[in-house]
């Protein structure tokens, strides 16, 4: 039929890579780009089918985030503007590496059987394509068009060079019946924070040069976003570097700030004491800094602090929202706030958000698995350490928040009650629902620092992080380590975790995990400890165990 000839035509025009075999992992896939061409067309037939079985938009984004300028990579947005159903991730892994055109339209029959597909032609399916700064990019969005063409009656729409998560908002807003083009999404974003900026509580706002911000937008996508947004704020001075004149990634970009800790190429002496903040190639990242004196490191403020920093001001607005008349809280207006962090959040900052009285749970590395969790509460914060995090309203509970403002607009407008309910409505517009968004996060810090009077320095003392090291291995097969709990139980190789729960003990503090990467060809190792010198030898005698 018409179908199986469109595929079989098309596809024979892309052979995958002999001898490589790719995997849908924690983002999608990443490679080489040079590698990518026939993966990224077979991801555009992929985005086209989940259209048409969702019967909603979805997104295709070719980036390959914070990773170096040679490589690239492709992921899907589901409806709803998260990652792409983990029940399809089999499929992606068996079109990516299946071997030519015959036994791809094979796949895909048996396929759009099983998950009973309307491939007639009757329906259509809608896909918006992104990419990131990358030269390859451009090719490979063609290979992107191709994909999606390959399935008849499917459309997509090129919304050019954009951020990850700006894709990501506007597959999620267009499937919610809204505008969705780029200037909704600068739109949405300021008029929110100008919404939380005319609240913040008189006198709190700090004044003259602690109003200044830089930001590294690691010569991606990021800085240039940025430099346009920020011509529609007012009450905040931003300095955009690394806007994309100099190699993308390259000692720049949050990724390098939270790893190496050192200054970002652009920044330097003449920075001490500035507020400063760090976004990835892809700008779903988001960190802040401090330049030290008289080096080249960096004081990190990193995503466990961004996340304290949110659950902070969001329990004192539900405390306030909460409370009823004789100053106990509410109980069937209790609302269910839930922190979601992973093993790799500094233990510090776990102490912290439980000694404030917080419900901490912990999900497996990769943001999918966070956003699930956090998805489950009223409103639900996850972070990653490196940055990437959000804050989700559960549509119920947006509904409640959005009728109790109007009951007080009307009852006490302008009351500390009103206020704190129109600050969460406010937060849940700037924040990105869809994913962790740099610029909206960004804003969302901003907004908070002038609410508390707070320069970076406060903030940063909320608590103090423990020491830690990163590490990575290269093993020849890094799916012999298995994890459970959470990544921080090895269960293989055996006895493994045993030697590792012993180095362990020698130290104050200590704690440590191994993982496989989900994006590279590594294990991974983490370490915690009381002391720098401890953290540093703890990793270093856990990775000579999985060498
Ligand atoms: P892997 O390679 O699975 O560790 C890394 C990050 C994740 C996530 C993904 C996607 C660390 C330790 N891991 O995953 O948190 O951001 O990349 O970019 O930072
Ligand atoms: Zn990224």
């Amino acid at each position: 039929d018409q179908q199986r000839s469109l595929l079989l035509d098309i596809s024979s025009r892309f052979s995958p890579p002999k001898g490589v075999k790719l995997s849908y992992g924690t983002s999608g896939y990443r490679e080489d780009a040079a590698l990518l061409e026939s993966t990224v067309y077979r991801v555009g037939i992929l985005a086209a089918l989940r259209s048409l079985k969702t019967r909603a938009v979805i997104g295709l984004m070719i980036t390959a985030s914070h990773n170096k300028i040679s490589d690239n990579g492709v992921k899907v947005a589901d409806p709803s503007g998260g990652m792409l159903t983990q029940d399809w991730e089999p499929f992606a892994d068996s079109l990516a590496n299946t071997p030519d055109s015959h036994s791809l339209v094979q796949l895909i029959d048996a396929f759009v059987k099983r998950e009973n597909i309307p491939l007639d032609g009757e329906q259509d399916a809608k896909v918006f394509l992104g990419r990131d700064t990358r030269p390859s990019g451009f090719s490979l969005l063609e290979a992107a068009k191709q994909g999606v063409a390959s399935i008849v009656s499917a459309i997509a729409t090129d919304m050019g060079v954009v951020t990850t998560p700006q894709l990501h908002w506007m597959v999620r807003a267009r499937n919610k019946g809204l505008e969705a083009s780029e200037n909704n999404y600068y739109n949405q974003l300021s008029s929110s924070f100008r919404c939380l900026l005319e609240l913040t509580p008189q006198g709190s706002r700090p004044s003259g040069t602690n109003n200044k911000l830089i930001v590294d937008g690691a010569d991606g996508v990021g800085g240039e976003k940025l430099e346009n947004l920020k011509g529609m704020l007012s009450g905040l001075h931003i300095e955009v570097r690394n806007s994309g004149d100099g190699l993308l990634n390259e000692g720049v970009g949050a990724d390098y700030v939270q790893k190496e800790k050192i200054v970002p190429r652009g920044f330097g002496p003449a920075e001490v004491g500035v507020r400063c903040a760090s976004l990835d190639g892809d700008a779903d990242r988001l960190v802040y800094f401090l330049v030290q004196p008289n080096s080249n490191k960096i004081e990190l403020v990193d995503g466990d602090k961004i996340m304290a920093l949110f659950a902070l001001f969001i329990q004192e607005q539900l405390s306030i929202l909460n409370k009823s008349e004789d100053g106990t809280v509410n109980r069937p207006h209790q609302t269910r706030l839930g922190i979601v962090q992973t093993a790799y959040a500094n233990g510090a900052s776990t102490d912290y958000l439980k000694q404030l009285g917080l419900q901490v749970a912990f999900t497996p590395t990769g943001v999918k698995h966070l956003h699930e969790k956090a998805a489950e509460y009223d409103i639900g914060i996850y972070f990653e350490a490196n940055g990437h995090g959000t804050i989700l309203f559960s549509e119920t509970y947006l509904c409640a928040l959005e009728d109790t403002n109007n009951d007080l607009l009307s009852s006490s407008k302008g009351s500390e009650k009103q206020k704190a309910a129109s600050r969460l409505l406010s937060v849940s517009k700037l924040i990105n629902q869809a994913v962790g968004d740099a610029l909206s996060g960004l804003l969302l810090v901003e907004a908070i620092l002038q609410h508390m009077g707070w320069s970076i320095h406060r903030w940063n003392e909320l608590y103090h992080d423990l020491p830690s090291r990163q590490l990575k291995v290269k093993v020849a097969d890094r799916s012999a380590v298995v994890t459970t709990n959470a990544e921080t139980v090895a269960v293989k190789p055996s006895g493994i975790q045993e030697a590792i729960n012993a180095e362990i003990a020698k130290y104050p503090q200590g704690r440590s995990f191994i993982r496989p990467s989900g994006t590279e060809d590594v294990v991974r190792v983490y370490a915690e400890a009381s002391t720098q010198e401890g953290a540093d030898g703890l990793a270093n005698s856990v990775a000579k165990l999985v060498d």
